[in-house]
């Protein structure tokens, strides 16, 4: 656990099963009301399903149920640049404004308003940090990338529930000049080095906005809990984790392109990052200890932002040699209730491989996607410093014993 993680299970002077109880209980805003110095993290992280890392948490690929396709909230990882707000939904309001509106003063939506007025969908989207598998570039290919170490577990597959954006835009008065939307969380100011940034935000293009773009109060069937963005939180499925601002407080609409340092200092390489890459990781802890056997049938899970799997190739001997991975069906794609035109978003697809008779010893484990655009991953990733978009085929450590 790291230090963070430490304090922040000691504040109550309480050990972190006690805490944990307590956080379940009360669904989190009654206890960070009460701490001062509150957790940045309301939910618990249990050691087994989590690598805590303060601010931010991992989900264990390990800890991953081969039977379940979704991610659920209690499973989810976490990437908070501040800490999770408390938010009152019966006073909570969306902010729609800017010279991309008919009247550039906008409108202001509560969430009863939003469920009412407009159609309700369900997106199943793939998750996911742009982040994701930075440690690699240090252990992997020898140079470290700043920013939270995560191997791969800052990915999920999330069925979300809310509203197009598009629709709540087209009733706010869209106009033909508008060409970029800029999203801004409720959470604290973001203070960088001693500078204040302002809120957490993030532009994207009006294409992206007016295509699948969900205002999202739900997922799996529940309210979002308050990390994952509590009451309302946009969701832009397939594109950098960045781009799905929490706890929306406002969308400005504009006729030119609007930015922010989440589009220029953070998540650009050579320009914005849009579209997540393509990724695959075995279900299994890293270094795993495989008891010998006849047949041991091996399970993972890839995904692309762009568009669903083609196919998975698999190497249990360091890459020497190659095969076919079974991939299994992604149930039906929850989409399109209502007047959706087309199936928006798609989730991961999960995989098996049965390896025969592994001789006892040491082995590297190599999974790598296709989509069915064509994009696949590489065997080394492309180095920036921030360590986005690590892609490479992950050479995972297991022992047969
Ligand atoms: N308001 C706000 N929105 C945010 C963030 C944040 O810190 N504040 N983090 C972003 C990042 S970098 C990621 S990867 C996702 C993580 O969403 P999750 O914590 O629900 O998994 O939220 C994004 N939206
Ligand atoms: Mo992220």
């Amino acid at each position: 656990m790291t230090e963070s993680g430490l304090r922040r299970r000691s504040v109550l002077g309480i050990p972190a099963a006690g805490l944990a109880l307590a956080g379940a209980a009360q669904v989190g805003p009654l206890a960070a009301r009460a701490v001062a110095g509150a957790p940045s993290i309301q939910k618990p992280l249990p050691p087994s399903w989590y690598v805590d890392f303060g601010t931010n948490a991992e989900t264990r690929w390990d800890s991953v149920e081969p039977g379940r396709y979704q991610t659920s909230q209690d499973r989810l990882f976490v990437r908070n640049h501040t800490r999770t707000p408390t938010i009152d939904a019966d006073a909570y309001r969306l902010r729609v404004f800017g010279d991309g509106l008919a009247d550039a003063a906008g409108i202001s939506l509560g969430l009863r308003e939003l469920r009412r007025r407009f159609q309700p969908v369900e997106v199943t989207s793939v998750h996911e940090c742009t982040g994701n598998g930075r440690s690699f570039f240090d252990t992997q290919q020898g140079q470290k990338a700043s920013g939270t170490q995560w191997t791969l577990g800052a990915v999920g597959t999330v069925t979300w529930q809310g509203v197009w954006l598009r629709d709540v835009l087209k009733a706010a008065g869209l106009r033909a000049a508008a060409v970029s939307v800029q999203a801004a969380g409720l959470d604290d100011d973001y203070i960088d080095k001693g500078v204040n940034l302002g809120k957490v935000r993030r532009a994207f293009p009006i294409s992206k906005a007016l295509d699948d773009a969900v205002l999202a109060w739900g997922a799996d069937g529940e309210p979002l809990l308050p990390d994952h963005g509590y009451p309302l939180r946009l969701v832009l499925p397939g594109w950098v984790g960045i781009g799905s601002i929490k706890w929306l407080g406002a969308l400005e609409v504009s006729t030119t392109e609007l930015t922010s340092p989440w589009n220029t200092q953070w998540y650009n390489i050579g320009g914005p990052l849009g579209v997540n890459p393509v990724r695959s990781a075995w279900e299994l802890p890293w270094g795993a200890h495989l008891r010998a056997a006849d047949e041991i049938v091996l399970t993972g899970r890839s995904w692309s932002g762009a568009a669903p799997i083609a196919r998975v190739d698999v190497s249990t001997d360091d890459g020497a040699t190659w095969s076919p991975a079974h991939l299994h069906p992604s149930p039906a794609r929850g989409a399109d209730r209502g007047r959706g035109r087309r199936t928006a978003g798609h989730g991961w697809t999960r995989w098996s491989h049965a390896w025969r008779a592994p001789a006892p010893g040491e082995h590297t484990l190599l999974a790598r996607a296709t989509d069915v655009h064509g994009r696949t991953q590489p065997d080394v990733a492309a180095y920036n410093p921030n360590g986005y978009f690590f892609d490479a085929v992950v050479r995972h450590p297991v022992s047969v014993v």
